[in-house]
């Protein structure tokens, strides 16, 4: 019996299978979940259906978290298949690309700012509000964060603001879906090479430089994020909540790696 069986997950955030959330999905079948996904506009349909079908679903539905509408859509559409559901993942994050490269104080601006609170942080609240009436007690959220929330890290500027909003979600989420019996947490991943990396200066030097530093001495990849996401959203994990749990190989309790000579 797996960790997940009987039970039914949303997950949104698949965009490619380098994506954390098909790390996640493939950890969640393995585990016995039932799946569903959404994508986030025609250009992405195709591709997550044929993923959908490789974890047993046939569940697709279109979702641009920018858009309230198509949130509620999801569902809306969603109950016409199921009659409650248990778990959501929530694995989206998005600056406009310009605001990640360059001096935090000259590159932030008010509109990149919305923007990146809104896609990044804002959805999660968002998304438990429109499936509230559908998760079951003993239901579990899931978002994905980074160091950079209460680090600074070079040239990840507003993202860095947005995600330390993101994390405070996790917790007020958490007090206000507590009594329900819904738990929400967050994984703080280490870097990984993904669509969302993949635009950014320098990923494969910070990829070097952070196994260097890290006390496992190397990277962590999606199927190690998606194995603790499923225990994070397992009745394993039924005394968890509003928590930050670290998939970093250790890299955020270190403040200087080893020094080569
Ligand atoms: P990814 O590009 O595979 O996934 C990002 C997802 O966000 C995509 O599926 C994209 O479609 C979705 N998205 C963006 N804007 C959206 C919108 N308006 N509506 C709906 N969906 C939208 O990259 P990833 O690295 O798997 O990122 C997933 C999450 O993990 C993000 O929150 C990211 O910040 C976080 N994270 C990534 C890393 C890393 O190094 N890759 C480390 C820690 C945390
Ligand atoms: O959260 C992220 C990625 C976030 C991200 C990436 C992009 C690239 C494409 C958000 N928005 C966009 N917008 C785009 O147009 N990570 C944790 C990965 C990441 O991104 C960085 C990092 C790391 C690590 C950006 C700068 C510095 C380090």
């Amino acid at each position: 019996m797996g960790l997940l069986s009987g039970k039914r997950a949303l997950i949104v955030g698949v965009a490619s299978k380098l994506s954390i959330a098909a790390g996640i999905s493939e950890a969640f079948y393995q585990q016995g979940a039932e799946l569903a996904f959404t994508y986030q506009n025609e250009k992405l349909k195709s591709r997550v259906e044929e993923f959908a079908k490789g974890w047993g679903s046939e569940l697709t539905f279109p979702c641009d978290v920018a858009s309230d509408e198509e949130i509620e859509a999801v569902f809306t559409e969603l109950g016409k298949h199921w009659d409650g559901i248990d778990i959501i993942v929530h694995s989206v994050g998005y600056a406009p690309a310009h605001e990640l490269n360059g001096n935090y104080v000259e590159v932030t601006t008010r509109e990149g700012f919305r923007t990146a609170h809104e896609i990044s942080s804002y959805s999660f609240v968002a998304l438990a509000k429109a499936g509230r009436s559908m998760l079951r007690e003993n239901g579990s959220l899931l978002t994905l964060t980074y160091l950079g929330a209460e680090k600074v890290l070079h040239n990840y500027n507003v993202m860095g603001l947005a995600k330390a909003s993101l994390e405070a979600n996790v917790r007020y989420m958490a007090a206000s879906l507590g009594e329900e019996g819904i738990r929400v947490n967050g994984i703080s991943a280490g870097p990984i090479r993904t669509l969302a990396a993949s635009g950014i200066k320098s990923f494969r030097r910070m990829l070097s430089e952070n196994a260097k530093r890290a006390p496992l001495r190397r990277n962590v990849t999606i199927d190690e994020v998606g194995n603790s996401a499923a225990f994070l959203c397992s009745d394993m994990a039924s005394g968890i909540t509003g928590e930050i749990l670290y998939v970093d190989g250790g890299f955020n309790v270190t403040a200087m790696g080893p020094i080569e000579d």
